[in-house]
Order: C-alpha cells, then sequence, then structure tokens
C-alpha cells in the first residue's frame, strides 16, 4: 500500500529526542511559547504515531540537582511508560552544554574540576543508558570550543577531548557494556567554533582514539549544511568508514544559525538522496529526528510537526525506490557511466610497469575526443526530480 494510506511504525526505526518535541521554544530573543511536556505523555504520543522510540539525555528525564529519590521516581515512570507502550531507547546521550558550569565546555574546559565533573556526569548517564538497553551513546560537544582563539589550545584541548574518550570507552569495556559512542560534528552555535566542526574532522579524530572500534558518528544533516557541505557525501563517506553508527535528520536553508527544521523542510533534493542512500545502503540504525518544533505552533503543530517527519521520511523512501525501479532511469544512469565507476582502474593482476607501457592509456589516448563526450548527469537528475515530484 503506498505511504499516504499507511500510518508510520515501529518497522519504520523512527526515533525523537525527549528534547525534540519537547522543547519549549525559547530562543536567545524570546521566551518560551509552549508549556514544559512530561517524558511520559512524551513516549505515549510518540508512540501512538508509530514511532519506534525515544531518546534522551540525562537532564531531560532526570532534571540537573535531583536527589538520589527524585531520580529514581523520575526513572521508575519512564520505565512504566517504555513498559505500556513497548517503545525502545536505542540511544542516550549527556547533556554538556545547559548548565553554566559548562560555559567554556566539559571534556576541554580549561578548569580541570569542571573536565572530571564532566567525565562523572556522562558515566553515570552511561550507567542508566546501559540499563535502559541502548546501543549507542551521542557525544554533541556543543560548548567544546572558543571564541577567541586566544582562548583555547586547540592541540592540547584535543588531548584532552581524546582523554575524555578513552577514559570513557574503558569505562564501558570495564563494566560490560556493549554501548558504541558516536561523535556528533557540528561548527558553530553556542559556541563561536566548535572542536571536530564536521564529519571529516570526526573521522580523522576517531582514528587516534585507543579503541577506535567502538566509536563513530552520529552526523546531523543541518550541521554539515551550516559549513556548507554536502551531506549526502558526508554521510557517504561516513558509510565507506563503517563509521555511521546513527544520524540526526532534520532540515536545514542554507549557511546561516542552526535551524532544526522538519525533515525535508530544508533542502528537499538533498533529502531524498539521502533517503536514496541509507536505504540503498542497507543502514539499519534508527531514522533519529532532531528537530525543533517551530516557535509559532502550539502542542498540536507540536505533534503534527513530528508525524509529519515520519511521513516525509517514508515519502521519500517511496520516491526513491520508484527512481530505482524506472528502466529509464536505469538506462540514464548507464549512459552516465555509473557502472564503470565500479571497475577497478588497472586491470586484473596489472602491474605498475605494464600501466607504464600501455601506450593506449597515454601516448595513443585521445584526450580531446573523450573531453567531447557529455556526461548526460542533468537529464539523471531531471528524472530523480521528476520522480520526486511524482510526475513519473
Ligand atoms: C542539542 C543539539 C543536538 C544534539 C543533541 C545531543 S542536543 O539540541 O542541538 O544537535 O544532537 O546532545
Ligand atoms: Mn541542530
Ligand atoms: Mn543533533
Amino acid at each position: 500500500m503506498p505511504t499516504t494510506k499507511t500510518a508510520s511504525s515501529p518497522v519504520d526505526k523512527f526515533t525523537f529526542g525527549l528534547w525534540t518535541v519537547g522543547w519549549q521554544a525559547r530562543d536567545p530573543f524570546g521566551d518560551a511559547t509552549r508549556a514544559a511536556l512530561d517524558p511520559v505523555e512524551i513516549v505515549h504520543r510518540l508512540a501512538g504515531l508509530g514511532a519506534y522510540g525515544v531518546t534522551f539525555h540525562d537532564d531531560d528525564l532526570i532534571p540537573f540537582g535531583s536527589d538520589e529519590a527524585a531520580r529514581n521516581r523520575h526513572i521508575t515512570r519512564f520505565r512504566e511508560a517504555l513498559a505500556a507502550t513497548g517503545m525502545k531507547v536505542p540511544m542516550a546521550t549527556t547533556n554538556l552544554f545547559t548548565h553554566p558550569v559548562f560555559k567554556d565546555g566539559a571534556f576541554t574546559s580549561n578548569d580541570r574540576s569542571v573536565r572530571r565533573f564532566a567525565l562523572r556526569k556522562v558515566m553515570q548517564n552511561l550507567d542508566l543508558a546501559a540499563e535502559l538497553g541502548a546501543e549507542t551513546y551521542v557525544f554533541w560537544g556543543g560548548r567544546e570550543g572558543s571564541e577567541y582563539d586566544v582562548a583555547k589550545d586547540v592541540r592540547v584541548a584535543l588531548d584532552r577531548f581524546r582523554e575524555a574518550m578513552n577514559t570513557l570507552t574503558s569505562y564501558c569495556k570495564q563494566r560490560g557494556y556493549r554501548l558504541r559512542f558516536a561523535i556528533e560534528p557540528k561548527p558553530n552555535e553556542p559556541r563561536g567554533d566548535i572542536l571536530l566542526p564536521t564529519i571529516g574532522h570526526a573521522l580523522a579524530f576517531i582514528q587516534t582514539l585507543d579503541h577506535q572500534e567502538m566509536v563513530g558518528l552520529n552526523p546531523e544533516v543541518g550541521h554539515e549544511q551550516m559549513a556548507g557541505l554536502n551531506f549526502v557525501h558526508g554521510i557517504a563517506q561516513a558509510l565507506w568508514h563503517q563509521k555511521l553508527f546513527h544520524i540526526d535528520l532534520n532540515g536545514q536553508r542554507g549557511i546561516k544559525y542552526d535551524q532544526d527544521l522538519v525533515f525535508g523542510h530544508g533542502d528537499l533534493l538533498s533529502a531524498f538522496f539521502l533517503v536514496d542512500l541509507l536505504e540503498g545502503a542497507g543502514y539499519d540504525g534508527p531514522r533519529h529526528f532532531d528537530y525543533k518544533p517551530s516557535r509559532t505552533e502550539d502542542l498540536d503543530g507540536v505533534w503534527a510537526s513530528a508525524a509529519a517527519n515520519m511521513r516525509t521520511y517514508r515519502l521519500l523512501r517511496e520516491r526513491a525506490a520508484a527512481f530505482r525501479r524506472d528502466p529509464e532511469v536505469q538506462a540514464a544512469m548507464v549512459a552516465a557511466r555509473l557502472p564503470e565507476l565500479t571497475q577497478p582502474t588497472l586491470a586484473p593482476g596489472e602491474t605498475l610497469d605494464t600501466l607504464r607501457c600501455d601506450r593506449s592509456a597515454y601516448e595513443e589516448f585521445d584526450a580531446d575526443r573523450a573531453a567531447a563526450r557529455g556526461c548526460a548527469f542533468v537529464r539523471l537528475n531531471q528524472l530523480a526530480l521528476e520522480h520526486l515530484l511524482r510526475a513519473r
């Protein structure tokens, strides 16, 4: 049955952070426009919309500074909601950015006592994440960075960041947790410049870690687009390195503040090719929406926007499948020489000497003739667009 006629369901593996639909829409210029939502209500409402699970920061569930008894009460109520709805918690993370103590960062604060506090805060929530059956633990270092180049010695800060990741992976190993870590890059906001600003920076950093097999990425659509980068390319490279452990889906319109729009409400064609890539690559992790219901919306608008994320993903999945099935598209792909790229550039068993002696590859190669051949990419892109618009 077409997507337009059916509802989202847990098999789609759609998940949402408690902080997304729960956002009260406080921004740097204005107060909240919506009342706070109880995490228990969020779990029930999202389950009713067909989501698979929820994710949380420690402080989303257990307000900062809660005593032991209050902490246990919050956790018990949350567990009851999960049990009642069958909702899962595939990912959890730590709030290392709201409390003013983190104003100069957590793992990379110049203040060593803050760094030690941050490690303990993460350890405590790793225990809870493991208990709730989470598979992924996200690290978004929003406060790790600076406004002034003189204020942070970046090389030393990266030593401290690495020390934190090594300490925390060791902690999981020691406790027997099966959690994998996923670093979430972002170029700026709230800091003027954030460490590990893009997928590429984070991939290079991961290679230096003690337990690098345990550490991958949680890229967010809008964050790469804020840096003017192509998210589809970034995700393809993360997949190529086998480091796509989790993903934050949302929408962003160009290089500006982090908009966290509904998935597809930014660059729609990029969203189409992203879904095409994820589905084609067999990505089987959660499709996690990290968006903010716009400040203009009331609570009905919040739930409508949550449903919109899921519906858009499913529509794009359907459109991408139709695109791939279309014989005209397949022929256009051959015309664009896409299958030829899968062929290794050297022949089987070819040596450096045979390549060097192959006159047809160089001396007799007609570069002008090859240059004159059109690539036929525009036609292919137009076919994609027509499938996206349901014109085919
Ligand atoms: C915060 C941020 C997100 C991160 C979350 C994880 S919290 O809202 O804007 O992109 O994914 O800490
Ligand atoms: Mn964001
Ligand atoms: Mn995110």
